[in-house]
């Protein structure tokens, strides 16, 4: 499968996140990606360097003032203090309920809150680089699938479904999944299915979409009330306004086993076929794999196989974009799996 790969994803290479109030490494790092594209390579797919800007597809999916901070973030921490340079910034404070976030703060933590769902997603100098990497991607994958290819993969990072329109969250700082969609919309596709099957709840794309019904967001993953994002992914969020009833969650248990998992799968599948969808956005989150340090699904590798299968039988032009799945060494062989089992169905 053609995949889209940019070495540029090298740049966010943030030093630690915070667990339980302690420093810890970084779950979503480089080797990563390297683990994905080697595999890749070994098995035959063809790697292309994303040649598309999204710059013209980002303000659809992303508010302008979040696009202006997140692109000069690094540098407005910098003039905060030089001595910076060699920190990680992270949010202290956001604006939660009865808290206004109309007004920009001065202050740079301040401003990191308003733009961010957590404190779980450590920016870095080369940020946006890398994000914005992905992104391209995301619009090369789209155009080439557009313009006839039957499926294209994004093997890039940091991943985007916890992205919103204005917050960063989630290793997350671009909605790549969403950017895709829209590209495909941009590119005459009428109606466009999101199947998120990360582990967790693809909240960003969810918002983004919910009042729409040419975007149809579904999304398998483990339960929100034990499980990251915590505050959205619920079965009764089916969708509001013009979006009501395009929206479908199938929140499932920790300890999920692969069969029950594919059961969920098939009412998906069900929803994306009666939507009548012209193209696939599949977020590829491979973190339901039984040894994921951070997650609670019992996938095996040979699961991602049938998964890929499963993918192709829905018989749309479909992009492929990755997600989360925090167990690097094994990431490659779980991709290379999918996309194996897709082209071979
Ligand atoms: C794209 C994606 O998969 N994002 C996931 C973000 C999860 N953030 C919370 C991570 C919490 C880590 N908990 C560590 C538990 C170790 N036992
Ligand atoms: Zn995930």
């Amino acid at each position: 499968m053609i995949t889209f790969f940019s070495t540029l994803h090298e740049r966010h290479a943030p030093e630690f996140e915070f667990f339980r109030g302690a420093r810890v490494p970084c779950f979503e790092v480089p080797a990563r990606a390297a683990f994905v594209r080697d595999e890749l390579v070994a098995r035959g797919h063809e790697l292309r360097t994303p040649a598309h800007d999204s710059a013209p597809l980002l303000p659809r999916v992303h508010a302008r003032r979040y696009l202006d901070f997140l692109e000069t973030a690094w540098s407005q921490w910098l003039e905060a203090d030089s001595a910076n340079a060699a920190v990680q910034p992270f949010p202290s404070v956001w604006p939660v309920r009865s808290l206004r976030s109309d007004v920009e703060p001065a202050d740079f933590t301040a401003r990191l809150g308003l733009y961010s769902m957590d404190n779980g997603t450590p920016l870095v100098a080369g940020t946006w680089a890398a994000a914005k990497a992905a992104a391209d991607a995301a619009a090369s994958a789209a155009a080439l699938v557009g313009s006839g290819t039957r499926s294209a993969f994004c093997a890039t990072r940091p991943p985007g479904h916890h992205a919103g329109a204005d917050f960063m969250g989630g290793y997350c700082f671009l909605n790549n999944a969403a950017i895709a969609a829209e590209a495909l919309r941009a590119g005459g596709c009428g109606r466009v299915a999101i199947l998120d099957v990360d582990y967790h709840h693809g909240n960003g794309t969810q918002s983004v979409f919910y009042r729409r019904s040419d975007v149809l967001f579904a999304s398998i993953h483990g339960d929100p009330r034990t499980e990251y994002p915590f505050y959205l992914g619920h079965a009764d969020e089916t969708g509001e306004g013009p979006g009501a009833g395009f929206n479908l969650n199938l929140p499932l248990p920790p300890g999920t086993t692969a069969d029950e998992w594919f059961s969920a799968l098939e009412v998906a599948r069900d929803r994306i076929l009666e939507f009548a969808a012209d193209a696939l956005v599949v977020s590829l989150g491979l973190d339901t794999y039984a040894d994921d340090p951070i997650s609670k699904f019992a996938l095996h590798a040979t699961d991602f196989r049938r998964l890929g299968t499963r993918l192709a039988r829905l018989g749309l032009p479909t992009v492929l974009v990755l997600e989360g799945g925090y167990a690097t060494k094994e990431l490659g062989v779980n991709a290379a799996n999918v996309l194996d089992g897709f082209e071979g169905a």
